[in-house]
C-alpha cells in the first residue's frame, strides 16, 4: 500500500510516519508514505495556496491551482483508488472504513486547513471526505495521522502475531476485554484468579462476558441499544 498525504506542514507528520509502526512497516516494504508540501506546487510567486473566499465570510480558503498540480502531478504517476479528504464535515472514519482502506494499494490523502478548500475540488477530484470525529482541530493533519495509523497496522504483516489486530476493541463490535502482565499481586492489587488458572475455555468465557458488561455499559450503542 502506498499512502501520499498532501499538507501545508509536513514537519508535522514526518516524525510521526517515521515513527514505530508506520516506520517498521515501510522497512517492511510492506508500505510506502509519502508527503507532500502543498507550497511547492503552487504557481504564485509568494508561495501563497490560500486567498479570500468569495462573499466575504470570515477566514482563508485553500486555492484550487496548487490542489489540482499536486493530486495531477501524483495521478501522473500510477492510478489511485481514493483521493481522501480531511474534514470536521466528513464521514466518521471508523473501524470498518479503516479495514476497507488497509486493503487499497494507493491512496491520497488531502489535508484540509484553515476555513477550507475550495468546494470545487472536493466536487472534482475529491473521492472521500473523512472525520475523526464530532471535534474541530485547526488542520487535517493529525487526522490524517490518526487515519494512517489505523489503516498501515491493518495491512498483513505489519503486526506480528502477538499483536494481531483480531482482538483489537472494535474489530468485533466489542470493546476489548481488560488485559494484566506481572505481577499477579501488586500492593495487593491482584489480577482476576480466572487469568492464573490456565484453563483455556473459562479464560476465553470470562473475556467475552467482560467485553459484553464492558460494551454495554461505556458503549451501548455498538449493540444497538
Ligand atoms: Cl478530518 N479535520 C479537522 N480540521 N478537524 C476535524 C477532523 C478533520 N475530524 C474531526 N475534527
Amino acid at each position: 500500500m502506498r499512502i501520499d498525504i498532501i499538507t501545508v506542514l509536513p514537519e508535522m507528520l514526518d516524525g510521526f510516519i517515521n515513527t514505530s509502526i508506520l516506520a517498521r512497516a515501510q522497512k517492511k516494504g510492506l508500505v510506502e508514505i509519502h508527503l507532500h508540501n502543498l507550497r511547492d506546487y503552487t504557481a504564485d510567486k509568494h508561495r501563497r495556496v490560500d486567498d479570500y473566499p468569495f462573499g466575504g465570510s470570515a477566514g482563508m480558503v485553500m486555492q484550487c491551482q496548487p490542489i489540482d498540480a499536486c493530486i495531477t502531478a501524483l495521478k501522473a504517476e500510477r492510478d489511485y483508488d481514493e483521493v481522501i479528504f480531511t474534514t470536521p464535515d466528513g464521514e466518521q472514519f471508523n473501524q470498518p472504513m479503516a479495514n476497507a482502506f488497509s486493503m487499497l494499494n494507493n491512496v491520497i490523502i488531502l489535508c484540509g486547513h484553515y476555513k477550507g478548500i475550495d468546494y470545487r475540488i472536493r466536487e472534482h477530484l475529491i473521492t472521500k471526505e473523512v472525520s475523526i470525529g464530532d471535534f474541530v482541530l485547526t488542520g487535517g493533519e493529525l487526522a490524517a495521522a490518526v487515519m494512517a495509523d489505523a489503516m498501515v497496522r491493518l495491512v498483513p504483516g505489519v503486526l506480528s502475531d502477538e499483536q494481531s489486530a483480531l482482538s483489537d476493541s472494535f474489530q468485533d463490535n466489542l470493546l476489548a476485554a481488560p488485559v494484566y502482565t506481572r505481577p499477579a499481586d501488586y500492593k495487593g492489587w491482584r489480577v482476576p484468579d480466572v487469568l492464573l488458572s490456565g484453563h483455556e475455555a473459562k479464560i476465553k468465557e470470562w473475556e467475552l462476558s467482560q467485553s459484553l458488561e464492558r460494551t454495554r455499559r461505556l458503549r451501548p450503542d455498538l449493540l444497538g441499544e
